[in-house]
């Protein structure tokens, strides 16, 4: 398990991979929001297969060149064979004890958690943070439940032990409200994979999360 400060800190600008925007590789979106100020990545990947492998070792020494947290979503033993620092599950993958189990005592574990009843039964003793959300609506996730607004977010917030950071629809201009309404940090994706500009994207969502520039990463 992380500290809690150290966890809270590297939730701030949490940026997550996009595997659906064409002539933007995983790698290059991961270079250029390290460089803006990004204090935890995610390698998200619907589609994975061990063709991509090389990417994502790719991705993990970039990461850890920079000192920015690595996280895996829902493949626990990919997550493992990389070296990453955690695992992010949602409700329906590999339970947060085992992903535990897997990663060691030292990972980072992250679970997806979208309603109080959620937080109510999911076995939060082993995790670190939850996600919540979307907080706003998405078309980036294909099967994401009903946005809950600010106002579910602080819900979350209110009756979770673990910091939570909030997902879905967020840009540089709600990311605030995001932390107004208790979040640790934002998670990110297509406000900056699609956006006309993605470098001045990602230094705007800097400029809200409060976090510095880092210049060019390797
Ligand atoms: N989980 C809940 S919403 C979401 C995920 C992975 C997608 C977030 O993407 P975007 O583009 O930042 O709305
Ligand atoms: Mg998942």
């Amino acid at each position: 398990m992380t500290h809690l400060t150290d966890i809270r800190r590297a939730l701030r600008f949490y940026f997550i991979t996009d595997d659906g925007v064409d002539g933007f590789p995983a790698l290059e979106q991961v270079r250029l929001t390290i460089a803006a100020g990004a204090t935890m990545i995610q390698y998200r990947h619907k589609s994975f297969n061990l063709d991509d492998f090389d990417e994502v070792v790719a991705i993990g020494r970039c990461c850890r060149e920079n000192r920015v947290p690595f996280i895996v979503n829902d493949h626990v033993l990919l997550a493992k064979a990389v070296g990453a620092d955690g695992v992010h599950v949602g409700q329906d993958d590999t339970p947060p004890r085992l992903a535990r189990r897997i990663m060691g005592q030292q990972a980072i574990v992250g679970v997806s958690i979208t309603t109080p009843a959620e937080l109510e039964r999911t076995d939060l003793g082993c995790c670190d943070y939850i996600g919540t959300g979307p907080t706003f609506s998405t078309t980036t996730k294909v099967d994401a439940k009903a946005a809950h607004g600010l106002s579910g977010l602080r819900v979350l917030v209110e009756r979770s032990r673990l910091p939570a950071v909030a997902i879905g629809g967020i840009h540089p201009a709600n990311a605030r409200d995001c932390f107004a309404h208790g979040a640790a940090g934002v998670a990110v994706i297509s406000c900056i994979t699609r956006a006309d500009h993605p470098q001045a994207a990602a230094a705007a969502m800097a400029a809200a999360c409060g976090v510095h520039r880092r210049g060019a990463a390797s």
